[in-house]
């Protein structure tokens, strides 16, 4: 086989690069490790950036967005037990939108059915070949076993933090960034209505909660748990006195509780490759880059990622131009690099760190309570929320 350019992973980078290129009219052939329903049963990200809707919107995969996503204006935070709002419109006239990851992902896969991209599942022994030549080689097995090997001019690693295509770029050239927290989220997922019309984050001397939701019948809760917690160690009722003890007073009072039907523990790190290209590969996503979910990036940054890439092979395909391709990997991470700051200070401002001393207790407070009374600061907070330009 002989296709213009190759997508390890289907999840949202990988779907919607090839959403993208197709629409361009570029041959596009994305492998998947696991069957669709795994792919689109996965719970992740609930938030997405004001560029992010745009995107989707634009590569015509935004009606059910706008039909069932609800737009956020703001968002509250609270330090022990008193809560505040972050005014999004206010500050910098801009809001994000409330649609879970799991959508997106449902839509991305529906409307690449229009398209004649080549979607391969259940594929494994993934290996890439002749990287720095003009064409090079992509070889997996198939569910059934069967060797395959495609010629392409592109390879790119969407298949995320576990994925296989970060290790060929060659150790010699790349440097690889890390910070791992001390402490993972136990998420859940309920039928019953949101506490609250905006999330909550919530900094607490027992721990961070954050209360957010999907839509107006399912919520989506998360408190900071140690990093050797499982999740066998929490029944429904023992996560949700726990959630009600962190959360500001006037949540915990009227929140609706009830039966989770999803409960698991993320853990948390910071962690970015350097660069995100070598010869024919090019890293987007999660494959390159890992963020604490606090700051809602890690999905959003996929999308920058994929809007560089994307315009890049687009210019190229078109005229020869690399100009694009040859300062992606530059251009990505200056945006990466902001994402990767901005949820490491809200995670370090709103978590509780295990050996944290008195007086790092006190300047985390007195974080929270100037960004409380700061309009300026509340602006810094708001564009980095929603998102910064593209
Ligand atoms: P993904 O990991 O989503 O997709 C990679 C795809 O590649 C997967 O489908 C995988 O099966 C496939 N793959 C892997 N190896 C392969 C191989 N060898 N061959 C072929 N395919 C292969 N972000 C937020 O903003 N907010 C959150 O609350 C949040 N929660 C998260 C919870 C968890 C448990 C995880 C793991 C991540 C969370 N994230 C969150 C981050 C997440 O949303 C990612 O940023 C987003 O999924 C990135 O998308 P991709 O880059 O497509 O990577
Ligand atoms: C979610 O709804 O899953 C969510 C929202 C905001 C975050 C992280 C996760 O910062």
């Amino acid at each position: 086989m002989h296709q213009q350019v190759v997508i390890i992973g289907g999840g949202p980078s990988g779907t919607l690069l090839a959403l993208i290129l197709a629409r361009a009219n570029i041959d596009v052939l994305l492998l998947e490790k696991k069957p669709l329903e795994y792919v689109l049963s996965r719970i992740r990200a609930g938030v997405l950036e004001w560029n992010t809707v745009e995107m989707l919107r634009k590569n015509g995969v935004g009606t059910r967005m706008d039909k069932e996503g609800h737009i956020h204006e703001g968002t509250f935070l609270s330090s022990s037990n008193k809560q505040f709002r972050i005014d999004f419109k206010n500050t910098i006239n801009k809001q994000v939108m409330v649609y879970g990851q799991t959508e997106v992902t449902f839509d991305l896969y529906e409307e690449l059915k229009k398209y004649n991209v080549k979607i391969i599942h259940e594929i494994d022994d993934v290996s890439i070949a002749d990287l720095t030549e003009k064409i090079s080689s992509v070889s997996f097995k198939d569910v059934d076993g069967k060797f395959n090997s495609v010629k392409t001019q592109f390879v790119i690693g969407c298949d995320g933090f576990h994925g296989v295509s970060r290790k060929y770029i060659p150790s010699n050239i790349s440097k690889t960034f890390e910070k791992v927290y001390p402490f993972g989220w136990l998420g859940v997922l309920s039928d019953t209505s949101p506490v609250s019309r905006e999330l909550i984050y919530a900094n607490h001397s027992r721990g961070f909660a954050l209360a957010s939701m999907r839509n107006e019948n399912l919520s989506r809760y998360y408190i900071q748990v140690p990093n050797s917690d499982k999740v066998e160690n929490w029944s429904d009722e023992s996560f949700w006195d726990e959630l009600r003890l962190r959360l500001p007073t006037e949540a915990s009072d009227n929140i609706e509780i009830g039966p989770s039907i999803e409960k698991s523990i993320a853990p948390l790190r910071s962690f970015v490759l350097e660069p995100m290209r070598f010869g024919n590969l090019y890293l987007a996503g999660d494959a390159a880059h890992i963020v604490p979910p606090t700051g809602a990036k890690g999905l959003n940054l996929a999308v920058s990622d994929i809007h560089y890439l994307s315009e890049a092979i687009i210019l190229f395909m078109k005229n020869k131009d690399r100009y694009l391709l040859d300062t992606y990997s530059e251009k990505a991470l200056l945006r990466v690099w902001k994402g990767i700051r901005f949820s490491w200070w809200m995670t370090t401002l709103m978590h509780n760190f295990p050996n944290q001393d008195e007086f790092e207790r006190k300047i985390q407070l007195t974080e929270i309570e100037y960004l409380s009374n700061s309009i300026q600061a509340q602006q810094s907070f708001s564009e980095n929320y929603v998102g910064l330009p593209y």
